[in-house]
Formats: C-alpha cells, structure tokens, sequence
C-alpha cells in the first residue's frame, strides 16, 4: 500500500486504485497525525473500505511526503561510499574517518535538512553556487514514528557538494545542508516488513536528453540494518512528529562527474517509485 500527499489531497494506492483519504483535512498536522501513526497500515487498510475510489488523475500534482519532520541521514554505510570519500578527502587528511566508521559499532548520522529544504517530486534541487563538485545520493529513506517504529519507505536524494566535503570533513554540513539539497518522494510505501535484500536503488542523470549517468545497487549492499540506524538516531534524542531517515548511498558517479543546472535526476527503488528532479 502506498500514500501519497498532493496537491488535491491524501491519497492511498491499494492494487493499482486509488483512494482519497479525509478530504477536508489535508493540512501538515494532519498529514503528520496521520503518519506519525504506530499503527499506520493497519490504519490505512481498515480505512480503505469506506473510502471514495478515484481516477489516478486524481493524484494532482504529488508533494513531498513530508509534514513537521525533520530530514537525518546516515553516510558511509556502502563500501562505495566508504572508498569516493577517502579518495576525495585524501590530501585533506580525512580518508581514515571513512574507514574508520565503516567498521565501527556506531554508524554516521547526521543532520540533513528541515521541510522546508526538501523539493518534492518533479520540484527543483539545488547545487550550492559556492561548490564546483555536486552529486545526488540515492538513498532508500525509513519512515520512522515518535516512538522509533519503522512504518514506510520512500526515496531519498541526499545532495551533496564533493569538493566541500572533500576539503575538510569538518565541512560536512555546508556541503549537506543548504535550501533544497534534499528530495524526498513519490509517495511513502506503507509496511511493517523490512524491504527484502534484493530491493534495487537506481540511479539515472539526463543531460540535454541523453544519458549522463546512470547505475545501481542493491540493499544487499546496505552495511546496516535500518532498525539499527534507528536505534542510535534515537538515543538521548526525541523526536515528536517523527523523522525520515535516509540510509545512505551505494551509488557514486565517477569524479569526472558534477551535476548542472538543466540536469534531470530520476532514483527508482523497486517496490516505492521514481523520484524525478532537475536541478535549477
Ligand atoms: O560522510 C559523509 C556523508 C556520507 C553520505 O552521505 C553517504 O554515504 O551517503
Ligand atoms: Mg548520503
């Protein structure tokens, strides 16, 4: 089952129909009363048969499936990840950190963005005009509730400035942080069920109609385990409307590679959707 925040309202997609949801409450608190639930699919499947079936077209146009969360994020988690940055953080001195909490119990996780830094799909992303080297990262992003249950999945793109990072790894947050550097969308696949280790993430970057880039990966690749990530997010940390959390990338472009204005930028992850953005 899959839920989707649009223009027109909140919509539930059960078997390829589509479903409108409390058609006079499509304001943020509501959406995040709604997802904010422990019990969101079982909520979602009970609601399902008093609800008004609508034609697709209904969707309007899709928003972020975001309310008052915050925006986390987990790095280093992939060993493609691990090797782009001691590579790019070399001269810098920074290579051995990557190492370093590739192998450690405790994971990298570290603040990404506020809604309003978030672009939704078909929405713009942004490269920082002070970078010269900018990248998305693909990323499968958890659904996680004020009490730390994991509930839905969704696409992440977690924007990054290669050469900021690079420079000095104390740089991170500029280089991560900035107004839209993040995307989330189409919609927040609703299950209990961890996504299965074949799940494939894809990445593919238009340029003038063609191909820039394209590859992917799989969450076999994926070096932790969401509900551990979750685990240590939540540690001595509150938070009341829930959090997104995405869980890092396994897909790196070469360092030819820099992201332009113009560029399209469309993540699949089998069982959730495209998220399709260009960069303004
Ligand atoms: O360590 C820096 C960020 C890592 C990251 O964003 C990732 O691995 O996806
Ligand atoms: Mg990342």
């Amino acid at each position: 089952m899959k839920l989707y925040r649009t223009t027109r309202g909140f919509l539930i997609e059960d078997s390829e129909k589509f479903y409108a949801l409390d058609e006079n409450a499509w304001t943020t608190e509501s959406w995040d009363a709604l997802i904010t639930r422990d019990d969101l699919g079982d909520y979602l499947r009970a609601a399902l048969s008093g609800l008004r079936k609508v034609h697709e077209l209904a969707l309007g146009s899709l928003q972020a499936p975001i309310g008052n969360q915050e925006v986390w994020a987990a790095g280093v988690t992939y060993y493609r990840s691990r090797d782009a940055r001691m590579q790019e953080s070399k001269s810098s001195g920074g290579g051995d950190f990557y190492d370093r909490v590739y192998a450690a119990d405790r994971p990298e996780l570290f603040f990404k963005a506020t809604p309003h830094r978030v672009a939704g799909p078909e929405e713009d992303v942004a490269i920082r005009d002070d970078a010269s080297w900018s990248v998305p990262e693909p990323e499968l992003t958890l659904l996680v509730t004020p009490s730390g249950k994991i509930t839905g999945y969704t696409v992440g793109n977690d924007m990054s400035s290669r050469d900021i990072e690079g420079e000095n790894p104390l740089y991170l947050p500029q280089a991560k942080v900035y107004d839209r550097s993040c995307a989330l969308g189409p919609c927040i696949l609703v299950t209990d069920s961890p996504l299965p280790a074949s799940t494939e993430i894809r990445l593919e970057i238009q340029r003038d109609g063609k191909s820039a880039f394209s590859g992917s990966t799989t969450l076999e690749s994926l070096k932790r385990d969401p509900a551990d990530l979750v685990r240590y997010l939540y540690r001595n940390n509150r938070f009341p409307a829930g959090c997104f959390l995405l869980t890092g990338t396994g897909i790196v472009p070469p360092d030819s590679f820099s992201l332009a204005s113009g560029d399209e930028i469309q993540i699949t992850i089998a069982g959730i959707g495209t998220l399709i953005n260009r960069v303004g």
